[in-house]
């Protein structure tokens, strides 16, 4: 336990420091030997990479539709009806997302409109590693379906010769994907970017993934012109803020659920009580014995901070400094403070707001910025699906009016083509009165 106010400020900065992401230079070379085969060799360098990198003895890309259609019958209802669930509560969420043109006269015959248009063709990378993430299709494949994309390819990576999951087939069949791509790491990310026989080209690609999709997204979005990505993603993370009242196991079993994602994860409690942060340290080494996932979950917590703040309101200015991904208050009323939250992905209020809640099922979107982006990143939404574009409308006379404001600009800009597209109309419109 680090007392805050007792600590150097360099040992402040050091407590909520991140780990480090892996080596880039490395990971670069990878991604960039990887992308230029798949720019090269199409699908061939895919089904390469599947047996290479995935194990796959007979590898394939596209999932046939009928197995997409008949994935649920291998569900149990218990699960069907979570992902139906999460689907319908995701949608509900996001729908109310959609955004409304606007069209309006700045000065009397000036006409300004901003226009939303769904990007065409958007691709969704829904990583393998450990744990298969049909929740991550949900997150990103109701947003692309809301948005009325007209392509949606979704590649994921799949191990060995174990057939694709089918919850995953499942979810993405509730949001209408139909191009399901059994390919994973930077080389799914060349595909989407580049397009291959099987593999539409896409404008714009989301989703999570390891350094070398991390890499490869940026990689892409930098070289190719056009081409976009959704936000840049670390290792996730929670910062847990706790009042003496607080239940240290709710706070223990918050702050595994998420140190179990992964070695780099990285989790924070912030309190004012010291007993609290005690009883949740001894309530960690209890449930952290039951997990499957107990070693990665240890691993986690090394790097992690248990942090003895002055006041709550310390807690949440320690948290401004931090940014986390996921922000959990377990306050007797956090009513007050929501005020005071800075530079947070996705805040968690109450007792009885787990974070595996919004992770799965609320409604919100799991998919947030971490490494500190959050300071400047939003939360995945609707609006990462669309563009906007504006249009202007002018008529004679408000030309006329309007160009007393463009002459003046443009010839304290010295710039005297601008002013005669202008003056060349006025002086028409002038020799059309007389
Ligand atoms: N907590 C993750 C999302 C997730 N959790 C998916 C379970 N499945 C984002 O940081
Ligand atoms: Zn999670």
């Amino acid at each position: 336990m680090l007392r805050w106010n007792e600590v150097s400020t360099d040992a402040q900065a050091a407590a909520l420091m991140r780990p480090a992401v892996s080596a880039s230079a490395e990971v670069e070379a990878v991604c960039q030997a990887i992308m230029a085969n798949v720019k090269e060799q199409g699908d061939t360098a895919l089904l390469n990479m599947a047996k290479q990198y995935d194990n796959r003895e007979t590898p394939r890309l596209l999932v046939p539709l009928s197995e997409i259609n008949d994935a649920e019958q291998q569900l149990s209802c218990e699960l069907k009806y979570a992902i139906d669930t999460a689907y319908a509560n995701v949608k509900r969420f996001h729908q109310a997302q959609l955004p409304k043109d606007i069209k309006l006269s700045t000065q009397p015959g000036v006409l300004c409109e901003l226009k939303y248009q769904a990007i065409e063709a958007v691709g969704i990378y829904v990583p393998g590693g450990s744990a298969p993430l049909p929740s991550s299709v949900i997150m990103q494949g109701v947003l692309a379906q809301l948005s009325g994309a007209k392509t949606v390819v979704l590649t994921t990576p799949v191990q060995g010769d174990l057939p694709i999951n089918p919850a995953i087939l499942y979810a993405a069949k509730l949001c209408g994907i139909k191009t399901i791509v059994e390919s994973g790491g930077a080389g799914a990310i060349a595909a989407m970017a580049y397009g291959t026989d099987s593999v539409p080209k896409v404008n714009k690609i989301f989703g999570p993934g390891n350094s070398f999709v991390t890499m490869a997204k940026q990689l892409v979005a930098q070289t190719i012109p056009g081409m976009a990505i959704d936000m840049p993603a670390g290792p996730s993370e929670v910062l847990v803020i706790a009042d003496e009242r607080a239940n240290p196991e709710f706070i223990a079993a918050d702050l595994l659920s998420q140190a179990e994602h992964g070695t780099d994860s990285q989790v924070i409690l912030l309190s004012n009580c010291a007993l609290i942060i005690a009883q949740t340290e001894q309530a960690i080494e209890r449930q952290l014995t039951a997990l499957a996932r107990r070693d990665i979950a240890a691993q986690a917590l090394a790097n992690s901070s248990f942090i003895l703040v002055d006041s709550i309101e310390q807690a949440f200015d320690v948290s401004a400094q931090y940014g986390p991904e996921h922000l959990i208050l377990q306050l007797a009323d956090a009513n007050p403070y929501l005020a005071k939250v800075k530079n947070a992905g996705s805040v968690f209020v109450g007792d009885y707001t787990p974070e595996s809640a919004g992770d799965y099922a609320s409604g919100t979107n799991h998919v947030l910025p971490t490494y500190g982006y959050s300071a400047t990143y939003s939360s995945l939404n609707l609006l990462d699906f669309f563009r906007t574009y504006t249009v202007q409308t002018i008529t004679e006379n408000g030309l006329k009016n309007l160009s007393k404001a463009i002459l003046p600009l443009a010839d304290a800009e010295g710039l005297d083509a601008h002013a005669n597209a202008v003056k060349v109309r006025l002086e028409a419109m002038n020799r059309g009165n007389e």
